[in-house]
């Protein structure tokens, strides 16, 4: 099991140099730790943020004054001038009593004081594990806590913004909304378990099937943004292909919003796979140029087109570029072919020339990677073919795979229990809804294993 009882420490900031690096003191002793660090005989008033130093050396009881006994510090020649504040238990971080030294961002001050600290007698602290107490002490729930390091980890503003949902309790609550009547349902069906002398007393079974669908209609509305979710959350791959000189790269850098990729006339440019996160209407995307596909002899153009077939095989969504000004060719019919069965976007590339492409047959979009024509519409269809939505500023609830698993067995259940023959014994019926709340307990963490616990927090880093 997971110990609370010693006091951890960790630098909270990123790595690097900054105007202000963070040092967070959490568990029992934390203030008296800090007292050891600090250079002053006052103990830190809670919730003040107090001007201080870094003492010289560590003081042996807490409060530097001048009679007390000191011991040789780690790194005792580093000394600054800091801000700490104490938080006292509950109203903190961990729901522990925690110290935050905000010190000068440098890594060699921030390692000095985790140092200090540790002889002080604190902990290095885990990956997550701040926030792994947090959700101990019940200061938030699993949901809310995997929430802090999506929201450290997002990186586009919708990312952050599902993030932030998600730790402010909007999937908290919805989860809530099904989970109370669900229990109440179990109970009274236990109660009628119990007493069966009062037979339905308890609840009428036609308001016990209306319950369980008024459920699954709740549960399903949850589960309908989370293809969307997930994109959001984990990013999607974008690969454009298409055969030589069609304007591949051209329309690549235009999405990428940098000239990232060479462009030339010359066909047969782009020989390797060239890739680029760029942000498609708040999805994270990472999208890559191919070099174009065709027949040939040359070795090192045989190798870019055999990564450009790799990339395909591995993309969320194929953007198919044609030249709108040619003829169709025996290559882009073959790659037609080829990607008909997968996601794929078709772009009619070069809409400022002449048309002279004619595919009425499929659904294409007209752009021109030159001018910038239509890439509204393309950046609009992606998302749109990736997220089965035409808009993600509605945003969906819920993103974590985990929660997405757990939720749909909580379905299946309710399902089962929804599709139980009239006369079905009612023991099997609460035994699905008890399988079903058990899932949806298990997202929130009211009930989820150890290695679980683990698994989620080691996904963090350290100091968070
Ligand atoms: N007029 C016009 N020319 C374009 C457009 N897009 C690309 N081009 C031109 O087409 C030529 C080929 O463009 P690239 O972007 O290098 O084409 P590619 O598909 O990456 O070519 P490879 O890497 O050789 O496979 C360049 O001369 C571009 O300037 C467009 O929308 N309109
Ligand atoms: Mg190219």
């Amino acid at each position: 099991m997971f110990s609370t009882d010693d006091s951890i420490v960790a630098i909270a900031t990123p790595a690097g140099r900054g105007g202000i690096g963070v040092v967070r003191i959490s568990g029992p002793s934390a203030q008296g730790i800090a007292a050891r660090l600090l250079d002053r005989s006052q103990p830190l008033g809670p919730r003040h943020a107090t001007l201080t130093r870094i003492a010289a050396a560590l003081s042996q009881q807490g409060g530097a004054t001048g009679g007390s006994e000191r011991g040789r510090a780690p790194g005792t020649e580093v000394v600054d001038e800091v801000v700490a504040t104490y938080f006292p238990a509950p109203h903190s971080y961990t729901g522990e009593h925690v110290v935050e030294i905000s010190a000068h961002g440098n890594p060699v001050v921030l390692e000095a004081i985790v140092a200090r600290a540790i002889a002080a007698g604190a902990r290095l602290a885990d990956p997550g594990e701040f926030t792994l107490r947090a959700f101990l002490n019940g200061k938030r729930d699993l949901v809310q806590a995997e929430a802090v390091a999506d929201l450290i980890a997002a990186a586009t503003p919708l990312q952050a913004r599902i993030a932030f949902d998600q730790l402010d309790g909007t999937l908290t609550g919805r989860i809530a909304a099904i989970d109370a009547p669900l229990f109440d349902l179990i109970a009274r069906l236990e109660a009628s378990l119990d007493f069966p002398d009062e037979g339905y007393h308890f609840i009428e079974p036609a308001v016990a099937v209306r319950t369980i669908g008024c459920l699954l209609t709740q549960l399903d509305d949850l589960l309908a943004g989370a293809r969307a979710g997930r994109l959001i959350r984990d990013g999607a791959t974008v690969v454009v292909a298409g055969r030589p000189n069609v304007g591949k790269s051209s329309l690549f850098n235009l999405l990428a919003g940098a000239d990232r990729a060479i462009v030339t006339p010359i066909a047969g440019t782009t020989r390797d796979l060239v890739s680029e996160r760029v942000d498609i209407e708040g999805l994270a995307v990472t999208l890559v140029d191919t070099a174009g596909w065709h027949e040939t002899h040359d070795l090192i153009e045989r190798e870019g087109v055999a990564r450009s077939e790799q990339a395909r095989g591995v993309a969320d969504l194929v953007v198919l570029v044609l030249d709108r000004s040619e003829p169709l060719r025996r290559e882009d019919e073959e790659l037609l072919g080829r990607t008909a069965s997968a996601p794929r976007i078709i772009v009619a590339n070069k809409s400022d020339l002449p048309a002279r492409l004619e595919i009425s047959r499929l659904a294409s979009i007209d752009v021109s990677a030159t001018i910038g024509d239509g890439v509204g519409d393309l950046r609009r269809a992606i998302v749109r073919e990736l997220t089965g939505r035409e808009s993600l500023r509605d945003t969906a609830a819920i993103s974590n795979t985990r929660h997405i698993a757990l939720l749909d067995q909580a379905r299946s259940s309710l399902a089962a229990a929804a599709a139980a023959a009239p006369g079905t014994p009612e023991e099997f019926i609460l035994a699905d809804l008890q399988a079903a709340r058990a899932r949806l307990d298990e997202v929130v963490g009211a009930r989820t294993s150890d290695d679980v616990l683990r698994h989620i927090f080691e996904r963090f880093c350290i100091g968070k």
